[in-house]
């Protein structure tokens, strides 16, 4: 069962509080401070039923489309092979988002790991402040695991920020951090990031804004890469 204390977690209050401008911090650093929460995928479950996801599909009219990132699966060296960590992330679903006035929010989300070279996008929906994704993209990368993003709403005169993952830095997934998300070791889990703008939490009609990830670590550190 889910700890409560993780699910509806920190109050808006909480969050303004703690936040710090970094250009990265720890993941675990990020949760202590309650910009983003993990859980173990064993003990989730979604509310997202398959109809609500095909009406989003049809929902979907001149919006921006999903694209990911290339693979690169190895570096080679000398001829060898060396294999990349690789990542799959599929941003599932954002909550609470705002909206202008006059213009409903037309939401999409860019995540990427590393750097923006290394970069995945959704489809944008129209006037959907609650948007279910579902969209996972692979990821290829070296040493640990920086992830970061930020919600768009797709607009005809140039698209507008909606909020930036955690403090607007990238989060570094360290080792202590996977020991408390990925309790059983599988390498799949999932996250909750808050959205902030300008370092201020950023938050809809119903709380705080946030997007919702799973994550299958394929080899990473403290993961290898193995035949089943
Ligand atoms: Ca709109
Ligand atoms: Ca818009
Ligand atoms: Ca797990």
């Amino acid at each position: 069962m889910i700890p409560s204390l993780f699910l509806g977690a920190l109050s808006l209050a909480a969050a303004s509080r703690s936040v710090e401008l970094t250009n990265s911090m720890t993941a675990s650093k990020a949760v202590e401070l309650g910009l983003i929460s993990a859980f173990d995928n064993d003990n989730v479950t979604h509310t997202d039923s398959f109809a609500e996801v095909q009406q989003h599909l049809q929902e979907e009219t001149q919006g921006k489309s999903a694209k990911c990132p290339e693979v690169q699966i190895c570096t080679t060296s000398d001829g060898a092979c060396d294999p990349k960590n690789l990542v799959v992330i599929t941003c599932i679903s954002a909550h609470n988002l705002p909206s202008q006035w006059g213009d409903k929010v037309d939401p999409y989300v860019k995540f990427w790991v590393d750097n923006k070279d290394n970069k995945a996008s959704t489809v944008s929906y129209d006037n959907n402040e609650n948007p279910s994704y579902h969209f996972g993209c692979p990821f290829s990368y070296e040493g640990a695991l920086n992830f970061d993003g930020k919600v768009m709403d797709d607009d005809l005169g140039g698209d507008d920020l909606v909020g930036e993952f955690a403090a607007g830095g990238s989060i570094n997934m360290d080792a202590a951090f996977f020991d408390g998300a990925d309790t059983n070791g599988d390498g799949v889990f999932e996250i909750v990031v808050n959205l902030f703008k300008n370092g201020s939490p950023v938050g809809g009609s119903s709380g705080q804004s946030t997007v919702r990830f799973k994550f299958q670590l394929i080899k990473a550190e403290g993961y290898q890469l193995r035949r089943r």
